[in-house]
């Protein structure tokens, strides 16, 4: 017999229906890492592991290095998209060219950030292919916005000390942006021994390739405490908050102002509106109010109408319901609706392949 009593750790990465799981102290032979089931009773309560959980693993089998979760230890903290429990610090990414950097796209990931209530930080990757002059304009530009922001290339090498130096603090920081960014390559570049898959953007979209697959922490060398920081898929556009008042919470140079000096009215919108604190001489103004418009065209916000009209989400992708008493309505509704229709599935659904 070779169980042994529970041992605790944290989940490293999720693999088909295992995960792996990091222990806090090594097995008897020095085993650091368990590949463990999940257990059906915590899906029933509800609870679906993430990497970056803390749990319970009983059931130990050390020669096969097995094992099975048998509890789950409340979160601080979840970002969505990666999901990721516990997260200390967002790492946003994305590149200044190559995929081109897109100042809406790049918001909406800072929301995503956002909305895990952590400190989010910015890093522009692919300094190499701007002048200095240029790259200097989006730091001190995203810097205006409220971020920390480090400019870096994996070619050149710059700004990569930096960098290691900011990660190198105990907790759990993710790496997440667009794909094709150079988010593994940055990692690769922080862990040498690591050699993670990167491929280059393609097409004439200049689209990444959704090379990484997993989302995969990683333990930073030589950082004090334990540091650990994820790789993560790239997709192309996160999804906005339902209420306004989150969005509006979202922007720290927003949040900042009206933190000391409220608008006059409580519902006001930021866009011009009688007595707001902001009035409209800041640089978001315009993508603040681009993504105020997405959410009001939204079906399912503020109104009763249910989002299932017409469409269903099954996993991340939208399907019609085949329900026949729904079908005619469905059908003119899309009409109608025309263009915003398509614009949801995007959203909705995984971006399908570059090139
Ligand atoms: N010029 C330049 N190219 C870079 C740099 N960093 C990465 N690249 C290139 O960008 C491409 C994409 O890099 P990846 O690291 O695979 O990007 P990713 O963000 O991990 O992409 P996904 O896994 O698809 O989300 C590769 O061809 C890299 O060689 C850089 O600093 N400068
Ligand atoms: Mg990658
Ligand atoms: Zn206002």
């Amino acid at each position: 017999m070779t169980a042994t009593s529970a041992r605790t750790g944290r989940v490293l990465a999720l693999q088909a229906n295992f995960c792996r799981v990091r222990l806090d102290r090594p097995g008897p032979s020095g085993e650091t890492d368990l590949l463990c089931t999940r257990r059906t009773r915590l899906g029933k309560s509800g609870q679906t592991i993430c990497v970056g959980d803390r749990v319970t693993v009983d059931g130990i089998h050390w020669p096969d290095g097995r094992g099975a979760v048998a509890a789950l230890e409340p979160r601080h903290s979840l970002l969505m998209r990666p999901s990721v429990a516990n997260v200390d610090r967002v790492v946003v990414v994305v590149a200044l060219r190559d995929p081109e950097l897109d100042p809406l796209q790049l918001t909406r990931f800072l929301i995503t950030a956002e909305a895990t209530g952590r400190p989010v930080q910015l890093v522009l990757t692919k300094a190499d292919l701007l002048s200095p002059e240029a790259v200097a304009a989006w730091t001190g530009r995203a810097s205006g916005w409220g971020y920390p922001v480090q400019a870096v290339s994996t070619r050149s090498g710059e700004g990569l000390q930096a960098l290691q130096a900011s990660l190198a603090v105990p907790g759990i920081a993710v790496l997440c942006g667009p794909s094709g960014v150079g988010k593994s390559s940055l990692l690769n570049a922080l862990l040498p021994d690591l050699a993670l898959r990167t491929d280059a953007v393609s097409g004439r979209l200049r689209r990444g390739r959704h090379t990484t697959r997993h989302v995969e922490l990683f333990p930073l060398a030589d950082a004090a405490g334990e540091a650990l920081l994820a790789d993560s898929p790239g997709f192309n556009r996160p999804a906005l908050p339902r209420d306004p008042q989150a969005l509006a919470l979202a922007f720290p140079e927003l949040r900042r102002v009206l933190a000391v000096n409220p608008c006059r009215f409580r519902n006001c919108r930021h866009q011009g509106d009688p007595g707001c604190a902001m009035g409209i001489d800041w640089d978001r103004y315009g993508l603040y109010g681009q993504c105020l418009v997405e959410l009001d065209a939204r079906p399912d916000v503020g109104r009763a109408r249910p989002p299932e009209a017409g469409l269903r989400l099954r996993g991340d992708r939208l399907e019609p319901l085949l329900d026949p008493r729904l079908r005619r309505s469905s059908r003119r509704r899309r009409r109608q609706q025309g263009e915003e229709g398509e614009e949801g599935a995007a959203e909705l659904s995984p971006p399908g392949p570059a090139g």
